[in-house]
This record gives C-alpha cells, sequence and structure tokens, in this order.
C-alpha cells in the first residue's frame, strides 16, 4: 500500500497512483453504464439515478464524478469522438496506399456505429443535442476534414479520377453515411447497417476509382 504524504509547504496530502487509478476506474465504469442508458432511452427521460443503478453504484457515487446528466452527456459525447483519430491510425498503419485507408476508415466507422455503444450513444445524443445545450462538441465537421484529406491523397496518387473535389466528395460521404447509419437505427436498430453501409459506399465512390 502506497503511503500518501503531503507536498512540502502545502500540508495537502498527495494522493497515491492507486487512489487516482481507482478514481479513472470508477469513472470510466459510469461513463460506459452512461452510454448504455443514453443510447436505450435518450437523453430526456434518463436520470442520474438510472445510470447509478445500472452501473451498481449509489447516486452519490455517480455524482461525485459527474455533477448532472448534462455534464455526463457531454463526456459521452466526447468520449465517442476520442474513438475516430484513434481508429484512422489504427487502420493507417494496417494500409499502404490511401484508398485502401479511406475504404477501411469508413468500413470500421461503420462496424463501429453497428457495435460499439459510446458511438451509438454518441451519435444519439447528438441527434438530440438541442435537448442538451450547445456546449455539445460541434458534429461532422472533423469527419470532414479528415475525409477531404484522405481524399485528396488517394486523388494525388492516381487512385481518384484527377478531378475529384475532396472537399466537395468528404461533405457528401459525411451526409450519406449519417443518413444510413440514422435510418438503420430507426428502421432496424442498426442489425442492417453494415449492408445499407455497403451499397452507400460502393454508390458514392462508383464514378471516383480511377481505371
Ligand atoms: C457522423 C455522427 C453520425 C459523421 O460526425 C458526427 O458527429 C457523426 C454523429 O453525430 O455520422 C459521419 C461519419
Amino acid at each position: 500500500m502506497h503511503a500518501t504524504n503531503s507536498t512540502p509547504g502545502t500540508g495537502q496530502a498527495v494522493t497515491s497512483r492507486p487512489k487516482q487509478e481507482r478514481a479513472r476506474r470508477t469513472k470510466a465504469q459510469i461513463l460506459n453504464a452512461a452510454a448504455e442508458v443514453f443510447a436505450e432511452q435518450g437523453y430526456p427521460t434518463v436520470t442520474l439515478q438510472d445510470v447509478a443503478d445500472r452501473v451498481g453504484m449509489t447516486k452519490g457515487a455517480v455524482y461525485f464524478h459527474y455533477a448532472n446528466k448534462h455534464v455526463l452527456a457531454i463526456a459521452v459525447v466526447e468520449e465517442h469522438y476520442e474513438r475516430w483519430p484513434e481508429l484512422v491510425e489504427r487502420v493507417r498503419a494496417t494500409k499502404d496506399n490511401p484508398l485502401d485507408t479511406l475504404l477501411a476508415v469508413l468500413d470500421s466507422t461503420a462496424e463501429a456505429f453497428r457495435s460499439d455503444t459510446m458511438v451509438r450513444a454518441g451519435a444519439r445524443l447528438q441527434i438530440e443535442r438541442s435537448l442538451i445545450g450547445t456546449n455539445l462538441p460541434k458534429p461532422y465537421e472533423w469527419w470532414r476534414e479528415m475525409l477531404a484529406a484522405l481524399i485528396a491523397e488517394a486523388r494525388d496518387a492516381g487512385q481518384l479520377v484527377p478531378d475529384t473535389d475532396p472537399e466537395a466528395l468528404a461533405r457528401v460521404v459525411v451526409s450519406a453515411f449519417f443518413g444510413v447509419q440514422h435510418i438503420s437505427d430507426v428502421l432496424t436498430e442498426r442489425a442492417d447497417m453494415m449492408e445499407r453501409y455497403l451499397e452507400m459506399r460502393d454508390a458514392v465512390f462508383k464514378g471516383f476509382i480511377a481505371g
């Protein structure tokens, strides 16, 4: 057991590393439970008590880490966005050309929308953003910028037709992807997500693949 000691001159106990690790784990457990409840029920009806019941903690324990439902919803949306840069880097490391990277990033994102509860919750909360307040992260823009960069790389590598406009194609892909995942969610709870996404991907890129 690590002894705690005070920071010289402050008299404040320095929290031991195990205690910090326990707090980090507790916050992660609460966030995962909140994502489950938000994804299932949506923002309006969820209470901190619902989250506490799901994670098996007292409401006070949840309240200690997240002061209210609004803060919790923002944390879930932010955590859902954390997934994407990591996903892009993971995919980039496995592909040797920009078009394969672009398509694999989109394929993996579609799978995440089908199976990752944090992503499903983040997407639902973004739909309900008018109920949550303006300080939710702005949606879509990160994806538009990231996809435009990958599309430009694929065009410059001769894999997309030379007159491909990366910004315009990125906007089309983000809009089409958003629509596919939303309609799949409403009609089948995303059970047909991969089939509908692949139809969209092949239709959108068909006219742009070079050669
Ligand atoms: C993506 C959604 C659903 C954009 O960027 C976002 O915020 C998105 C949820 O808000 O589609 C397309 C990958």
